[in-house]
């Protein structure tokens, strides 16, 4: 194994400030255009909690370069990441953001050809997205690419000997899949740690996701995959976003038969329901992987929540992280949702003190 001993007293926590230059300015939801959720203030408020415990050192990430995210991620969806924002200024003098109007739905063109790239930035962002949730703006892939180099500098510390690490990504990435961007994620950083992982030798990876929301983009990446289980606690598809998927019968296929594992769960779920699945999924992950797990952790669990139905509280968090921990595995942890912008850094730095087996500040 590639693994070095390079043990930290202090937990390494990677951040960016170049995550400030992707601010959405809407988005539109249930008929309603509205603000954006996933903003600025969400990163700040967790690099500020984490910064004032001295159980976390901050450090800003290396440049990996974009070959990591190849692996997983259509060139052509990350050529026209990278091109859209460019080719739409140039089109349109006043714009704002970027944001599809139309998706060459499948089903609607049944029977005929695979329709081909359109060349017009106002098509082709619907060609390569599936939400009108995630706008593209004058920032959006300097932010998304050091979202990235974020989640592969915790893996590479994990890869030199620690025993967990943190990835303050923003924007989020587990609604990204191979070839789509959708739901505030434009890269999957989860996914793309996972294959680095693999590619440095790491052997099976499992994939634990504890966002509210089901990680369609992970799930779609590694579905025929074996080598990278995946297992996810999230809101019931039937009644919340994403809708299509996260379903407990979809399991995955062919050589990633039986390697997916979904628990829907009903609006309401409580700290003591949500402990009951989640030891489940960790059961389910035990002998699935070989000693490290990547973890997509959302907060948008939380009781108040702004955009989900679940009731967890505060201290829920610090015995996640520290159930996570107690399976022995070594922890990428990459942060995904969380819009209650008051609690959201307190609970964050609650889930790692406990992964970390620090317990909670006595201050709280
Ligand atoms: C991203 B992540 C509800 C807005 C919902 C889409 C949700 C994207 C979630 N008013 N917008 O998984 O937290
Ligand atoms: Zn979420």
């Amino acid at each position: 194994m590639p693994f070095g001993r390079a043990y930290s007293p202090r937990m390494r926590v990677f951040h960016s400030p170049l995550h400030l230059l992707h601010e959405p300015p809407f988005e539109v939801f249930s008929g309603h255009p509205g603000p954006a959720w996933e903003v600025t203030a969400r990163a700040e408020a967790i690099r500020a909690a984490l910064a004032a415990d001295p159980a976390f050192s901050l450090e800003l990430p290396a440049e990996h370069g974009l070959e990591p995210a190849r692996a997983v991620h259509d060139p052509g969806l990350l050529r026209f990441l990278e091109e859209a924002w460019p080719a739409w200024l140039a089109a349109n003098e006043r714009a704002e953001a970027l944001m599809a109007d139309t998706f060459p739905y499948p089903r609607s063109r049944a029977g005929t050809r695979r329709p081909p790239e359109p060349r017009a930035p106002g098509g082709r962002v619907g060609y390569w997205s599936f939400d009108t949730t995630s706008p593209i703006t004058a920032g959006t892939w300097i932010a998304a690419r050091a979202a990235l180099d974020v989640a592969l500098s915790a893996t590479d510390a994990v890869l030199a000997g620690e025993t967990a690490t943190y990835g303050l990504c923003r924007p989020p990435g587990h609604h990204a899949g191979r070839t789509t961007f959708g739901g505030y994620c434009y890269l999957n950083n989860a996914a793309i740690t996972a294959e680095h992982l693999l590619r440095a030798g790491a052997g099976r990876v499992g994939i634990l996701d504890v966002d509210f929301h089901h990680g369609n983009g992970t799930q779609e990446i590694f579905w025929e995959r074996g080598d990278v289980p995946y297992a996810s606690l999230h809101g019931d598809p039937h009644r919340v976003y994403p809708y299509c998927s996260g379903h407990a019968d979809e399991t995955g296929e062919g050589a990633g038969a039986g390697a997916t594992f979904n628990q829907p769960l009903p609006a309401g779920t409580d700290d003591a329901a949500y402990l009951v699945a989640l030891d489940r999924a960790l059961d389910w992950l035990a002998g699935r992987h070989d000693g490290i797990l990547v973890v997509s952790l959302g907060i948008d669990t939380y009781g108040l929540d702004p955009i989900c139905d679940f009731t967890l509280t505060a201290p829920v968090y610090g015995e996640v992280g520290r159930l996570v921990a107690a399976t022995g595995a070594r922890l990428v942890v990459l942060q995904e949702g969380g819009y209650h912008l008051p609690h959201l850094g307190e609970n964050v730095r609650r889930w790692l003190r406990g992964a970390a087996g620090l317990g909670p500040d006595p201050a709280d």
